[in-house]
């Protein structure tokens, strides 16, 4: 059965899309491994097959299936004999809110933070687009948002606090063992991972550092093996 993954790719080869680790940790979960397929951000045409730009896109015999909560419904769905991503429906429709609250309320704080250290990582052939793309969703330019950096890494510490109170309660977000919540609330920390060093958490996040840790030795270390801002050339 051919399994392919379209991804994002950036320059030294990082993988930092974090709807992308989405579909990677969930299919690493489901004991899957998929032929990857990156592409940067001015080769949507790659994925025109899938009736849209964007990625992740995965291929799946004869599915053909983007958007990753899409991905990871259909991963649920065709291997149920795998470990499950979400426990049940009611894992599954609590997983779609924290699936909702990162993409609207995590991301809201986090992205005008990586956008400039995202720039300088993107293949030059793409700086342009994003450039571009980004300054008119944010309505600044990328150097207005690296001088308003410190002020929004303080407002990213109240947005944590729900992370925060789940972890001092258990060693994963959905319990003893990791499943698509902590997919997609790692993503984001991967994405920071592959573009920056800026250290997002602060002094008394323990568990939180301890758990972003767990995250990355997953999989037989999946998400660390990756190039991150440290290791890239
Ligand atoms: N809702 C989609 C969002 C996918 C998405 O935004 N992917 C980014 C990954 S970098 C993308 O392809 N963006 C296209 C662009 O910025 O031009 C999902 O969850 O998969």
């Amino acid at each position: 059965m051919s399994l392919v993954l379209y991804e994002r790719l950036c320059a030294d080869d990082r993988r930092p899309s974090p709807f992308c680790w989405r579909a990677r940790l969930a299919l690493a979960h489901k004991g899957l491994t998929p032929e990857l397929r990156a592409i940067g951000f001015t080769e949507s045409e790659e994925v025109a097959f899938s009736g849209q730009a964007e990625v992740p896109v995965l291929i799946d015999g004869d599915a053909v299936v983007h958007d990753s909560w899409a991905i990871a419904c259909h991963l649920e769905d065709a291997y149920p004999e795998a470990p499950s991503l979400f426990d049940g429906p009611g894992g599954r429709a609590l997983s779609r809110l924290v699936n909702h609250w990162v993409d609207h309320s995590l991301q809201r704080a986090l992205a005008p933070i990586l956008s400039p250290y995202l720039l300088a990582s993107v293949r030059p052939e793409d700086r342009a687009y994003y450039r571009r793309s980004r300054e008119t969703q944010f309505g600044m330019t990328m150097e207005q948002l690296a001088v308003r950096r410190p002020a929004l890494l303080e407002a990213l510490h109240p947005v944590l606090e729900p992370l925060r109170q789940r972890l001092a309660e258990t060693s994963f977000l959905c319990g003893e063992r990791p499943a698509y919540a902590d997919y997609l609330v790692f993503g984001e920390f991967q994405l920071a991972r592959s573009v920056c060093d800026v250290d997002l958490l602060g002094a008394d996040e323990g568990a939180l550092r301890g758990w972003r840790s767990c995250m990355l030795d997953l999989h037989g270390g999946l998400a660390r093996s990756v190039t991150a801002f440290e290791t890239a050339a």
